[in-house]
């Protein structure tokens, strides 16, 4: 183990330079390498005749062509990836022998890629849905891949009924409608049907659903791990990401209108985020469980349709990742990433959770089909910055040129190479736990609570947190066509909360429930977004302002503004400069038709003495969208007047210069607030 500290190198991005290519400057070849005279016209027998078979640059240019798109996932289809590094704060060798959670003096290279479950390639990045958090950690030990979601359980038990799954919530097969939305019947006919749901739809219908930002979500491995230490003893574990910035949401609303004004939401914030310096941080947390208590849980560690509340095993906060660079090439590396929750290292195992177990088959076969072969491992972003030998030989795309003439083991030819190597010299080895059953077709009986977490999970939200999750109940069952459906969804969740049912019930125009529901009444705060983060940190500003602005105030403000790590963007009658007194120039970013206030988390309202009607008339609009989604909002001089008009002075969240001797200061505070719930919007 080296003790110098090795910060900054990053050996994935070293690695990845070998294969980089810039076209810019160079003259047009063939793939073959021959320079061409003539990229615009196809050869023809006559400038007015057939084109010639002969002409193989067309040829090839249009097989290049007609062959660029390769299949998207069959999940998490649309998705957005960053490199970056890992930092380990502790050496956890007492828990694992995994090196890179050993050795706090070496960062580890990572590739991170976030997605959405359900829509295709194409769709909007704000709909309601489950997030992707898959992470490739490139150890000095060989690649590991957590290959997480942001929320941290799953709708199924068993992998064998993920395919009945994903063909309920995808768009139904007659018509493909709707895309990228669980708000239909297959999908709530499946979750009547299959009540193990109960307690990820919860999440589903939460505000967990429409981040704010890929930035702003936990990761949640889901499954139960084990970690072995180089003694051998074994401990059970969950992996968390914390981010740094909080876990923080979309209104509803805002998702919905985002998905049109902006449908790269998600995409834009993280690749601007990474542009500009504000790197996205989050910290790997874990939750151990010692070997000897796997059965004294008040549920089965083994079922993945349950959390282990936070209050009751805390999470250990172990490490940093640190997002820092884009991608140069989303296809070549977003597009072509494989990951698999198989590909561990020493010191990390699995479990039985029939969940995983499942999903240990699945990921290879996929990225079978998905890249073409067995290779996907020689593509440049999936390689480990490790050498790999072995006799494995041949099939689709190989790249590597193995030398020599021995290809199977054993071997008395190559001196029995490339062979296994012990554990202590870093062979893998598989944790020896004792397995005896009978063969069987079953679920254990201890997978068979499906409602209490669900109920604590409802237990544990705030009053505005219940409001959204009601109204997405209602939005999601009232577009149900089936009212047989309608009813078994609205029955099922009664076994949560009778009010929520009862509820929805009546919006929805089915009958209200006889059931009980549930006496459940354990809470666990750390579920509540309501108890993270907050923080002002790269918060989004929108300036309104017009020409003959206050000069010196507002340039003092937006400094104020950016010295808080906040992103300003400026919005005025026409994109460009703009001219305030005292010859104070500021550059426009946006006019009301390319900005809308969905898109920023606050507004800075100054105006200024020249405005046309139809400005002013955009602006009231804009801030009273902002204003109705509980948005800070601050003003001064002539934008004072749009509070008056729209009766917003006074009210929770809207700072106004004129009253506050130090605006900037009160402004920030409030945007580090990030939306006030005490407003009473009607
Ligand atoms: Fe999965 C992709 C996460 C259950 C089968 N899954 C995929 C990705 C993530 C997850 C983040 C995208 C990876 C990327 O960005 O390329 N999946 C999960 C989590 C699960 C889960 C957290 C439950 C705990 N998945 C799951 C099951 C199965 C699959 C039970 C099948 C038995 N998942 C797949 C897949 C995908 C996939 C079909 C599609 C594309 C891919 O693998 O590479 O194999």
């Amino acid at each position: 183990m080296t003790n110098e500290r090795n910060l900054d190198k990053n050996k994935k991005k070293d690695q990845l330079d070998d294969y980089k290519v810039t076209d810019q400057g160079k003259a047009l070849t063939t793939n073959q390498g021959l320079k061409m005279s003539e990229d615009e016209f196809s050869l023809k027998a006559g400038d007015r005749g057939p084109t010639l078979m002969e002409d193989f640059h067309f040829r090839e240019k249009l097989t290049h062509f007609d062959h660029e798109r390769i299949p998207e996932r069959v999940v998490h289809a649309r998705g957005f990836a960053a490199h970056g590094d890992f930092e380990l704060y502790e050496n956890m060798s007492k828990y694992t022998r995994a090196k890179f959670l050993q050795n706090t003096s070496i960062k580890t290279p990572v590739f991170v890629r976030f997605s959405t479950v359900n829509g295709s390639r194409g769709s909007a990045d704000t709909v309601r849905d489950a997030r992707g958090f898959a992470t490739k950690f490139f150890t000095e030990e060989g690649n590991y891949d957590l290959v997480a979601n942001n929320i941290p359980v799953f709708f199924i038990q068993d992998a064998i009924k993920f395919p009945d799954l994903v063909h309920a919530f995808k768009p139904e097969p007659d018509n493909d409608i709707p895309q990228a939305s669980t708000a239909h019947d297959t999908f709530w006919d499946f979750v009547a049907n299959n009540q193990e749901s109960a307690h990820m739809i919860m999440w589903i219908m939460s505000d967990r659903a429409i981040p704010r930002s890929f930035r702003m979500m936990e990761g949640f491995g889901v499954h139960t791990f084990r970690l072995v230490n180089a003694q051998g003893k074994a401990y059970f574990v969950k992996f968390h990401w914390k981010p740094k910035l909080g876990v923080h949401s979309l209104l509803w609303d805002e998702s919905h209108k985002l998905t049109g004004i902006d449908p790269d939401f998600h995409r834009n914030d993280l690749w601007n985020a990474i542009n500009n310096g504000k790197y996205p941080e989050f910290e790997l947390g874990v939750q151990i469980i010692n070997e000897e208590d796997e059965l004294n849980m008040e549920f089965d560690i083994l079922d993945a349709t349950k959390i282990w509340p936070e209050e009751i095993i805390p999470v250990k906060i172990i490490g940093k990742m640190t997002l820092n660079k884009n991608v140069d090439n989303f296809f070549a590396e977003t597009e072509q990433v494989a990951f698999h929750p198989g590909n561990v290292v020493p010191g990390i195992d699995f479990t039985n959770d029939p969940l995983l177990q499942g999903r240990l088959f699945s990921y290879t076969d996929t990225q079978l089909i998905r890249l073409g072969g067995p290779n996907f491992h020689e593509i440049p972003i999936n390689r480990p910055v490790v050498p790999f030998h072995n006799n494995q030989r041949e099939g689709y795309r190989r790249q590597t040129i193995n030398v020599g003439k021995v290809s199977y083991h054993r071997n008395s030819l190559a001196g029995n190479t490339p062979g296994p190597v012990s554990p202590s010299e870093g062979g893998y080895e598989h944790y020896q736990e004792k397995v005896e059953g009978r063969k069987i077709r079953a679920r254990s009986s201890s997978f068979t609570d499906h409602f209490s977490q669900a109920t604590l999970f409802w237990n544990s939200m705030t009053p505005v947190e219940k409001m959204h999750i009601t109204d997405a109940f209602s939005f999601e069952l009232g577009k149900v066509k089936s009212e047989s459906v309608k009813q078994q969804s609205v029955n099922m969740f009664a076994n949560v909360n009778l009010e929520l049912a009862v509820t929805i019930a009546k919006r929805i125009g089915v009958n209200p429930p006889t059931s009980e529901g549930s006496d459940v009444t354990a809470t666990s705060p750390a579920l509540s977004q309501q108890n993270t983060i907050f923080k002002p940190d790269t918060r989004k500003v929108a300036v309104i302002l017009a020409k003959g602005f206050n000069g010196p105030e507002v340039k003092y403000v937006l400094k104020q503004l950016k010295d808080a790590d906040l992103t300003v963007e400026i919005i005025s009658e026409n994109q460009g400069n703009v001219l305030g007194t005292n010859d104070v120039i500021l550059k426009a970013d946006h006019t009301f038709q390319t900005a809308k206030s969905v898109m920023y988390d606050s507004v800075y309202i100054v105006n200024g003495s020249q405005t046309s009607k139809r400005f002013n008339k955009d602006a009231v609009y804009f801030i009273d969208e902002a204003f109705s989604h509980y948005k800070p909002i601050g003003a001064s001089h002539e934008g004072i007047q749009y509070l008056t008009v729209n009766h917003f002075d006074g009210k929770p969240g809207v700072v106004v210069a004129d009253e506050i001797s130090n605006f900037p200061e009160a402004f920030i505070y409030a945007i580090g607030h990030h939306r006030f719930w005490n407003r009473k919007i009607v």
